[in-house]
């Protein structure tokens, strides 16, 4: 499998570190406040790595402990259907999908994308509008907590959600663009609004630039 994102991610192998933010801790506000910030990031974030890293340190997942992210990620995902411990799937994964959360997002983000995603997204999606309002719907109607993305699939562009840490590598599909709906991303910040939350998401924090960086990684 093609790996589009373990350098920036700082995700190298055990012991895991929290990447640091690709931006300063104000550089969303207003729209993603500090507050929202420093526990996203630094508590929430931060509570998958420390959890991953002490499951690896246990006897038992020493043939984890060796492996890259990306390679935890898909080896753990098998273990997780056959009903063994998700543990170090849930909490690997959510490392990964957090880090490409915070690159997703920039500080004057929103807009538009350059000539040649637009063209992708309106030949994917009919038009740049019907991909904010299929991106909006798939990221306010996800129950309960997950994730929407817009991926690379098959030489088109395609919106997904996942539950919980589920995330589209291990289907084989490529991310350009996630968006967090836990709860606890835009809580503090929009209380129970998730549609707000979404539309300020991709109005004024989404970041084409990262999303045409992976696209032209995947396309290489
Ligand atoms: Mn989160």
């Amino acid at each position: 499998m093609k790996k589009i994102f373990s350098k920036e991610a700082n995700q190298v192998k055990y012991p895991f570190v929290l990447p640091a933010l690709p931006y300063s801790i104000d550089a969303l506000s207003p729209h993603m406040s500090v507050e929202t910030m420093e526990y996203h990031h630094g508590k929430h974030h931060n509570a998958y790595v420390v959890n991953l890293n002490k499951l690896l340190e246990a006897e038992e997942n020493k043939e984890f402990k060796e492996l890259d992210l990306e390679d935890i990620i898909i080896k753990s995902f098998g273990t997780k259907s056959s009903g063994k411990p998700t543990g170090i799937f849930n909490n690997a994964a959510q490392i990964w999908n957090h880090t490409f959360f915070w690159h997703s997002m920039a500080p004057n983000g929103g807009g538009e994308p350059s000539v040649d995603l637009m063209q992708l997204i309106q030949k994917s999606f009919g038009s740049y509008k019907a991909f904010t309002e299929e991106f909006a719907k798939a990221a306010v109607t996800q129950f309960g907590s997950g994730w929407a993305w817009l991926v690379y699939d098959n030489g088109a562009l395609k919106i997904i959600q996942t539950s919980n840490a589920d995330l589209p590598i291990t289907s084989g599909m490529m991310p350009l663009i996630n968006c967090d709906v836990w709860e606890h991303g835009y809580y503090i910040d929009f209380r129970n609004r998730r549609p707000d939350y979404v539309e300020v998401f991709i109005s004024k924090l989404i970041n084409w630039e990262f999303a045409e960086k992976n696209l032209q990684n995947i396309l290489k």
